[in-house]
């Protein structure tokens, strides 16, 4: 519906923008804007105040509904490429033809936060791409977490209502460490895989550039044959996958709330264009039911080492958004967002979120047509019978409006399946109605265990600070009870740790599942590690030496490590500008921090600065004039990545690995 007086009338409204004399909506010019309009100077407004009473009902009508989950969230443009046809697989044309670049959008996001609520907060990750195809637009609303916690969609609206703040003192906002939700947990076992997952690093992404995606559901690739697959996606950060550790991430909440947004943004205005490798687990038909889990239960992931991930392309974010409300606010996502070549399995929470999620944008962007918000168009061309609404902007032409049409040549008409009509895949289905769980989606905890056993020393002590953290704080007994008895199915010692830390007896059933199964692909240890964008912090008097800062300045900038001085006060040493301070910037900003200066007084701030990177096992390093104030902190001058630093080459070589678990504290 992209007619000519559409595009006339948006040429029009780009100079109305350009043009910088101040109307009101209907075009009259304004010679005041500052003062109502009164009777007298210290008179009252007048009620003919038009210009007052337009300008302020449309302030007053400013905002729209919130996200009832995912409300806080960040997004960019950017593109994808395709390494290889997938047409073996799918007939998808951005999936078949490697000569065309995708435009992508995608937003990433917390889940139980409001609008308002910290970057940091544990929680799981939205990670929404839309691709805008040449056959429609495609969308891939996946998370960083690749299982969830329900199996039907119908359970949604409970599981929500047990995450959420809780409704009598709507406390606690960002997390889920309340009773509710542990509630709901031990209540609803089928989620204590994904809870695994959201009380371990998973939970605390560093930067949403560092963090995996997965659309999470099966669903099916159909080739032009119409032969059918069952698939699921990927995206792996080229990056790797890095974590906050849960002390840092609390700090950082109350130093700097916007840390995640604020490091997408400030990456692609730098040119360091995050980038995923999209891949693909395929499964054939055939082997549907040779798995010893249910490929269509949601609370099940495929593991690695057993089907392989296929990368097949890249997506790279290279654009930020020219405006937050109109782009990243009013994106309208759906997983039935689909082009020919890609359909749904029968996963009964896809199966639910298809109707979820155009309805609820009926009620957050007020009407049915918000696929004519710019962010939401295609940039094919799109063509049918509906008409009017709320905020409908489309001028509509001509005599008839409906399908079958003679009178117009029948226009819109269908598209014949070999051009490139979608069609359904043409699944059997033979069942008798019935609302019940299947038997196959019964185990609830082989693969949390699997996760568990697949976990690195330091990432099982995390999760136990995040168990005892959440449970730690419910007011009731019988509910952290109830939880550590669940959490005694996956893992004994785990749950008679937890019990111990909160205060309540440890389970004495013997439930736990005896499987040693591990997937090395779900350890964040072995994540890929470079130095790429990583940041030091290099704390600096005004009498520090010009020329020995620049050297280890070169060697950052060579190495594409970021870095910023940061002293008591925004200063210069010679041509080199302090821009941080330690009232502007903490250590927990950073991946390492560089002492260089023996007259760094040793305040409070600054002590806490070497000590929180010491204790957040971050390379710290020293100059030799410095080492006494190392010494001067609890900071040990020759613990495991602590470096003297006569050559920033062994610096660098010590940021490479993130960090120090073997630092003994
Ligand atoms: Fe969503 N989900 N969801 N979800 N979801 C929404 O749609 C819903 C689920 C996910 O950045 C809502 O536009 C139901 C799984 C993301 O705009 C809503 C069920 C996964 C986003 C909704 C699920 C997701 C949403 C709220 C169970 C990972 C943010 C506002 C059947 C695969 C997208 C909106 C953005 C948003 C419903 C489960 C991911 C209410 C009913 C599983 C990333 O429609």
């Amino acid at each position: 519906m992209t007619n000519e007086k559409d595009k006339q009338l948006e040429d029009f409204r780009r100079k109305h923008d350009e043009n910088s004399a101040l109307t009101t909506n209907q075009g009259l010019k304004m010679a005041e804007d500052e003062f109502s309009l009164k009777a007298g100077e210290r008179g009252p407004t007048l009620l003919e105040d038009f210009h007052f009473r337009e300008k302020m009902t449309h302030f007053d009508h400013e905002r729209i509904p919130e996200r009832i989950v995912h409300a806080r969230g960040y997004g960019a443009h950017g593109e994808f490429e395709l390494y290889e046809s997938q047409e073996k697989y799918t007939k998808a044309k951005f999936l078949n033809d490697t000569s065309k670049k995708t435009p992508v959008f995608v937003r990433f996001s917390t889940v139980q936060g409001s609008r308002g609520a910290n970057d940091t907060v544990r929680d799981a990750r939205g990670f929404a791409v839309k691709f805008y195809t040449e056959e429609g637009n495609y969308d891939l609303v996946g998370n960083n977490i690749p299982v969830f916690f329900i199996q039907d969609a119908i359970k949604f609206p409970d599981l929500v209502h047990a995450v959420k703040p809780e409704p009598h003192n709507e406390i606690p906002q960002g997390g889920t460490a309340h009773d509710t939700f542990w509630d709901f947990f031990a209540q609803n076992p089928e989620s204590t895989h994904m809870t695994m997952w959201t009380m371990s690093d998973r939970g605390l992404p560093k930067s949403y550039r560092m963090m995996e995606g997965f659309g999470v559901h099966t669903f099916r690739l159909v080739n032009k044959e119409g032969k059918s697959v069952f698939v699921k996606f990927h995206w792996k950060p080229l990056l790797g996958t890095h974590q906050l550790i849960w002390d840092e991430a609390q700090i950082i909440a109350g130093k700097n709330p916007d840390f995640n947004r604020e490091d997408l943004y400030e990456s692609i205005e730098k040119g360091d264009y995050p980038e995923w490798e999209l891949g693909i687990q395929v499964i054939e038909e055939k082997d549907e039911f040779n798995f010893d889990f249910d490929i269509l239960d949601p609370t099940k992931l495929w593991p690695e080492e057993e089907v392989p991930v296929q990368v097949i392309g890249k997506m790279t974010l290279n654009r930020n958004v020219d405006n937050v409300f109109a782009e990243t606010e009013q994106v309208a996502f759906h997983p039935g967002h689909l082009v020919p070549g890609i359909d749904f399995s029968n996963d009964p929470l896809l199966q639910g979120r298809l109707f979820s999620y155009t309805d609820t944008q009926l009620s957050r962007l007020g009407g049915p047509n918000f696929h004519q918000l710019p962010i939401n168009r295609p940039v094919c061309p799109f063509a049918n019978n509906q008409r009017d609404g709320m905020h409908q902007t489309f001028v509509h032409t001509g005599q008839t409006s409906y399908h079958n049409n003679a009178i117009n040549g029948n226009h819109p008409h269908t598209t014949p399946v070999e051009e490139g009509g979608f069609e359904s895949y043409h699944e059997k289905i033979d069942a008798h109605k019935v609302r019940a769980r299947s038997e196959s989606f019964k185990d609830f905890y082989s693969q949390a265990k699997m996760f568990y056993n697949s976990l690195s020393q330091p990432e099982k002590d995390h999760l136990i600070d995040g168990f005892s953290f959440e449970l730690g704080k419910c007011k009731h007994d019988f509910v952290k009870e109830n939880a550590v008895n669940n959490i005694n199915h996956v893992d004994k010692e785990l749950a008679a740790t937890i019990a111990k830390r909160i205060g309540v007896k440890p389970p004495s059933e013997d439930v736990e599942v005896k499987s040693d199964k591990k997937s090395p692909a779900l350890s964040m240890e072995n994540t890929v590690k470079k130095l790429d964008t990583l940041s030091v912090a290099v704390l600096v008097t005004e009498d520090s030496k010009e020329d020995e800062l620049k050297g280890l300045i070169k060697a950052f900038t060579d190495n594409k490590v970021n870095y910023k001085l940061v002293a008591k006060e925004a200063t210069t040493i010679g041509s080199l500008k302090v821009t941080e301070t330690f009232d502007t910037v903490h250590s927990t900003f950073f991946d390492g921090i560089v002492v260089v200066d023996a007259k760094l007084p040793l305040l409070p701030p600054v002590k806490d600065y070497i000590e929180a990177a010491n204790r957040h096992f971050k390379t710290i390093g020293y100059t030799t004039q410095a080492k006494e104030a190392i010494e001067a902190t609890s900071v040990k001058p020759d613990g495991v990545g602590i470096v003297e630093v006569k050559d920033a080459k062994d610096y660098l070589a010590e940021l490479a690995i993130i960090r120090h678990w073997d630092r003994k504290l």
